[in-house]
């Protein structure tokens, strides 16, 4: 049996809870019965709520999952969390083929060998890369303890962000700026500049927000601080007042300091940060991104003093560029977006 097809099912059902289910991992699950058929699906919607495992047994009543088999994008845990062990759960109601995508990373989690000791067939690393793609930022936390970094930028064909007075709002069209509103959901919280604030005056909707802003120069009338938690880190006041985290960060060469905040984001509880702001500090959030999302729109500026999407430093020779490895490339007419990922 060929289960690549109940993985990637597995993998949509999970997205299900993309924005809901953090610092935990996005799972779907799938149950046939003993001759192959489809009888459940479930998936983890909230946190600390069912696991996916767990949502998709209860919904069987009359037993029919016995002798059937489960696919499930994450080994099912075998320790006492939030909810009980899937794996107790599992065995109980007489699954007798788990399919499942990677391994987890969580150390306390041994499933696998949990299902195999009662007897239960295990098939792994189904659709694994697709797998471990789903859960990345859940992989990094769990491994580095340091939240997952993304970068979002718009530009033009000659990768330009901005024209020189700073308009830069509207360079993509509806289509992408919809999937903008998509991919932001999958962050724990958005990160932008007082640089952007003051030229774009955006509303960047979101639950929690990161605002860089060393001298305190924006207003807090601004439309981007009306909803939302707000961090705002800055070189002089620690304190929380109007709603607002002011948290007081160290500063090198005038600029803040983006380990420090990147520390401080985690230790707050915000596992991934999706960047959108201009070129410098995209230039400088260089060396921590783990992810790209770069709109490109079918303009040319020609300009050469207008800004590059990475604004950050001189270099002499070809060689000493950042290399990357393209994901994907997408159409949002009449953009395009290419995905990707820095090579380590
Ligand atoms: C989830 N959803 O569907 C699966 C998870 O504290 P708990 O009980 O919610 O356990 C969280 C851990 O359980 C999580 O870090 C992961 O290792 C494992 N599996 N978690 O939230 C799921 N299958
Ligand atoms: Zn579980």
């Amino acid at each position: 049996m060929n289960y690549e097809n109940y993985m990637t099912e597995c993998i949509k059902l999970a997205r299900t809870g993309e924005g809901n289910v953090s610092p935990n991992p996005l799972v779907g699950c799938v149950v046939l019965d003993k001759d192959g058929n489809k009888i459940s699906t479930g998936y983890h919607a909230k946190y600390g709520e069912n696991h996916a495992e767990r949502d998709a047994l209860l919904k069987l009543k009359n037993g029919e999952e016995n002798g059937g088999t489960l696919i499930v994008n994450l080994e099912p845990c075998s320790h006492y969390g939030k909810t009980p062990p899937c794996t107790d759960l599992i065995i109980e109601r007489g699954i007798k083929r788990v399919v499942i995508g990677m391994r987890d990373v969580n150390p306390k989690v041994d499933g696998i060998k949990k299902l195999k000791d009662a007897g239960i067939e295990v098939i792994e690393g189904v659709l694994e890369k697709e797998c471990r793609q789903l859960n990345e930022v859940f992989i990094k936390n769990m491994i580095e303890q340091k939240p997952f970094i993304a970068i979002k930028t718009a530009a033009t064909l000659d990768g330009k962000t901005a024209a020189q007075n700073g308009s830069s709002k509207w360079i993509t069209s509806e289509s992408a700026r919809t999937e903008v509103k998509k991919i932001r959901n999958r962050y724990d919280a958005i990160m932008t500049t007082s640089a952007t604030i003051l030229a774009d005056n955006p509303t960047m909707e979101h639950r929690k927000k990161i605002i860089l802003d060393r001298e305190l120069k924006t207003n807090l009338e601004a439309t981007i601080y009306k909803s939302g938690e707000i961090y705002l880190f800055n070189e002089t006041l620690d304190m929380f007042e109007g709603g607002v985290n002011f948290i007081k960060t160290p500063v090198h060469q005038n600029k803040l300091d983006l380990e420090f905040i990147f520390t401080k984001a985690h230790s707050l509880g915000i596992q991934s940060i999706l960047i959108e702001s201009g070129g410098h500090l995209n230039g400088e959030a260089l060396k921590f991104a783990d992810k790209i999302y770069h709109f490109i729109a079918p303009k040319i500026t020609g300009d050469n003093n207008s800004r590059s999407c990475f604004d950050y430093r001189h270099i002499d020779n070809i060689n000493e560029c950042l290399n990357f490895k393209i994901d994907s490339i997408e159409n949002f007419d009449p953009d395009i977006l290419l995905t990707y990922y820095p090579i380590q």
